[in-house]
């Protein structure tokens, strides 16, 4: 045994809305999922820095310098780290193909499994105006869903310079809860849609914080969650088999913080 925790290797890594720089964001499980888990390739899938919470008010705990911190040094030992902006951290998407501490940022990929199997990589916020308005586009065809898009991206920027709040999907579903579900279920079809006209055999995005992995008329349809509520991931294994890993416990606290009290869990010994 080493001094370091025994942590699991996988092919690759997905995460997503951490929102750092909310109150809500768990990264003390985050840090320890990290501690715990190793990759060739770890992607962000979003929504990992909440820049409009930290323009209202900075809040910027040590937890969040620790999470930053753990995966600009995984990418100095050797990890590929490719950063997906979302809405919250759209700041970044004025920088794609640009590197900063050996994280590379990048709008969308295309990433290939182990397997050969391909998966569009995106964050997803781009389609909310398409599940607002999911039947009209769908009546007006192709030509009006891209429109819908870029009028989305250019309204978004407007918004922001206005200092008003992105539109959010997720926090917007959650308040028509009777129909949260109906809506999650849109949001899901319409990424599945754009993974076809991409020709690939997935998707794997982030955004409306539900995890679940389901096939969706043939497309492999993955969400990787969040870490404001579920605190979940997506784990490539190295056959390209995928696991969605739901991390709510912490293992590595006990040894770290050496806590006082009874411990009865004596599996992760750091010796
Ligand atoms: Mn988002």
């Amino acid at each position: 045994m080493t001094d370091t925790v025994q942590a699991k290797h996988f092919r690759t890594l997905f995460i997503s809305d951490v929102h750092l720089g909310s109150k809500a964001a768990r990264t003390d499980y985050l840090l320890d999922f990290l501690r715990y888990h190793e990759a060739d390739t770890i992607f962000l899938v979003g929504d990992i820095i909440d820049g409009w919470r930290l323009k209202r008010s900075w809040y910027w705990p040590q937890g969040c310098n620790d999470v930053v911190q753990k995966l600009l040094r995984k990418a100095r030992k050797g990890t590929r780290i490719v950063y997906i902006p979302g809405n919250h951290d759209e700041f970044l998407r004025s920088f794609p193909g640009t590197h900063f501490g050996g994280i590379e940022v990048a709008d969308r990929v295309i990433h290939e499994m182990a397997d050969g199997k391909k998966y569009l990589v995106l964050h997803g916020d781009q389609f909310d105006v398409v599940v607002r308005n999911a039947r009209l586009l769908a009546y007006l065809g192709d030509w009006a869903y891209d429109a819908a898009i870029a009028i989305n991206v250019v309204l978004a920027a407007v918004r922001r310079r206005l200092g008003m709040p992105y539109w959010s999907f997720s926090a917007w579903a959650k308040l028509q809860v009777k129909h949260a579900v109906n809506f999650i279920g849109e949001f899901q079809r319409i990424v599945a849609e754009e993974a076809r006209r991409n020709n690939v055999e997935g998707v794997i995005c982030g955004h409306i914080h539900h995890a679940v992995m389901e096939d969706i008329d043939g497309i492999h349809y993955v969400n990787t969650g969040d870490w404001v509520e579920s605190c979940t991931a997506i784990a490539e294994h190295e056959d390209g088999r995928l696991e969605l890993i739901t991390w709510g416990h912490i293992a590595a606290t006990a040894e770290i913080t050496l806590l006082p009290g009874p411990m009865t869990s004596g599996k992760m010994q750091a010796a």
